[in-house]
């Protein structure tokens, strides 16, 4: 008889949150699948006074527990410290990076503070999933308040290299806290390889037989688990009428030229500026394709709130300028960049739609778009992707054109390779890397980490 599963994560599927993507549906399924439990977050909510408890409601079996923040703890453990510090750092962005003390402890007491809210509606029996670098010390602040039960965590962005990881000031506190977790999941073999390397060279932690860890008196798991998709769920979503009907619309705006694709949260860690440069590239290059194909950028805003996001948004609007109004002509535009959102019913006819799809972070835990592209295609007709060696997705797609997203030659060459690629080699890129997203799919990480983390027993 396993115990009931206990989710916290920054947002949650709750009636009325507008992500109903994969993700949340994968963890909706793993709560009913043990017949409910409670999922934790933050309810999206700023409000005046510190607010002492969580709305608490039930839904198709889950009950959901979602705190507030203050508008002190907005500022300080969201945007600063989880989204201008964490966040720049392990996208190896140091140089974005603010390390201000104050973000650190409004983090700190935030994540105490649900820490204490979180242990007090857990059983004896139940296991704890934590997600993400929002709740870096939750682990550790829920064993404080009492629970003594498994804990696992899963981090949805890359873990960096240990010399990368140890710029942020606060490194040392931060891994203590972490090895109060028993079962610790990353999305690629790099990722999991960083994090044992700096617990072994820093902390002298030791890699036992059975391949855990001993570090700070305890004992824990560190393994790859890659996030992915429900490709049967997307690639009929690429047939259905909403789809076909975006992609018609599309299809006449650009006159059926081919469509070179991209589909981003607007974040500097997703590489537009080099990849707009890169398509630039091309044509600065390639007279012969100007006017023969159309770039579309779907990009919606994130995080506006923090200077970085708005800096970027200052470098789209003008290199899409400068690149349109040079090549731009009286009946083509060069560059489409859409800074706003759509239904996934839209993406997926556009993926399906799309010659060639521009995936290409400088850093990017998995990279989700990649994986929905693959699932959308025709298997007759398939499209390329072009993927930056930096994706986690790139470990389990290397039939992809892999790119390096700084050197902006080569990625124009991949391209101008892609849109050139006869049927036959795309379709058998494509084969490879269709398998791969159905082997490791969304249903499958879930359970594979479920499974893990149940037969995880803390040690201390
Ligand atoms: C983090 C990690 C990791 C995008 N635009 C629209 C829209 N999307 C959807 C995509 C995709 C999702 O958002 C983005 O997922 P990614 O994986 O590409 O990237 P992050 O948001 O940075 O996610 C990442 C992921 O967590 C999971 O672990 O892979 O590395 O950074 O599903 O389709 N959805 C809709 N409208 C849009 O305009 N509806």
């Amino acid at each position: 008889m396993t115990g009931r599963l206990i989710i916290a994560s920054n947002r949650t599927a709750a009636p009325g949150e507008a992500r109903a993507g994969g993700l949340a549906v994968a963890l909706a399924d793993a709560l009913s699948e043990r017949g409910g439990g409670v999922w934790f977050g933050w309810s999206g909510d700023i409000v005046e006074r510190e607010p002492r408890g969580a709305h608490v409601f039930t839904e198709d079996g889950v009950e959901f527990a979602l705190a507030d923040l203050t508008q002190a703890e907005y500022d300080g453990y969201y945007l600063g410290y989880a989204n201008r510090a964490l966040w720049p750092v392990f996208h190896y962005r140091i140089d974005l990076a603010q390390f201000e003390e104050a973000d650190f402890a409004a983090y700190e007491a935030v994540n105490r503070r649900f820490g204490r809210l979180l242990a007090q509606f857990t059983r004896p029996e139940d296991v704890v999933w934590i997600h993400d670098y929002h709740f870096l010390l939750l682990g550790q602040e829920m064993r404080a308040s009492g629970w003594s039960g498994p804990i696992g965590f899963f981090l949805h962005i890359p873990f960096p290299a240990p010399e990368v990881f140890s710029s942020l000031p606060q490194h040392q506190r931060l891994a203590r806290a972490m090895a109060a977790f028993d079962l610790l999941g990353f999305q690629t073999d790099r990722d999991t390889a960083n994090f044992r390397r700096y617990l072994i060279d820093t902390h002298g932690g030791e890699l036992l037989e059975d391949g855990r860890i001993a570090v700070f008196d305890r004992v824990l798991t560190a393994k790859t688990f890659s996030i992915g998709i429900d490709p049967d769920d997307f690639a009929a979503l690429a047939l259905g009428d909403e789809a076909r009907a975006a992609a018609e619309r599309v299809g006449g705006i650009i006159d059926n030229r081919a469509l070179v694709l991209g589909v981003d949260r607007m974040d500097y860690s997703k590489g537009l500026p080099q990849r707009m440069e890169a398509f630039g590239r091309v044509l600065d290059d390639n007279p012969d394709l100007r006017g023969r194909s159309s770039f579309l950028q779907i990009a919606p805003p994130s995080r506006e709130a923090v200077d970085a996001y708005q800096a970027l948004r200052v470098e789209l609007d003008r290199l899409t300028g400068r690149i349109n109004a040079d090549y731009a002509d009286l009946d083509w535009v060069p560059i489409r960049y859409l800074a706003r959102g759509y239904p996934r019913e839209t993406l997926a006819g556009l993926y399906r739609l799309a010659r060639v799809a521009l995936v290409t972070p400088l850093h990017d835990g998995m990279n989700l778009v990649a994986k929905e592209f693959v699932a959308a295609q025709d298997p007759e007709d398939p499209g390329v992707l072009v993927l930056s060696e930096f994706a986690g997705a790139a470990e389990q797609m290397p039939t992809s054109l892999l790119v390096n997203p700084h050197d902006i030659a080569s990625l124009a060459e991949a391209i101008h390779r892609a849109l050139l690629m006869p049927l036959e080699e795309r379709r058998e890129r494509w084969q490879a890397m269709d398998a791969s997203i159905r082997e490791t799919t969304i249903a499958w990480w879930r359970r594979a980490f479920l499974e893990a983390l149940d037969t995880t027993r803390p040690d201390a």
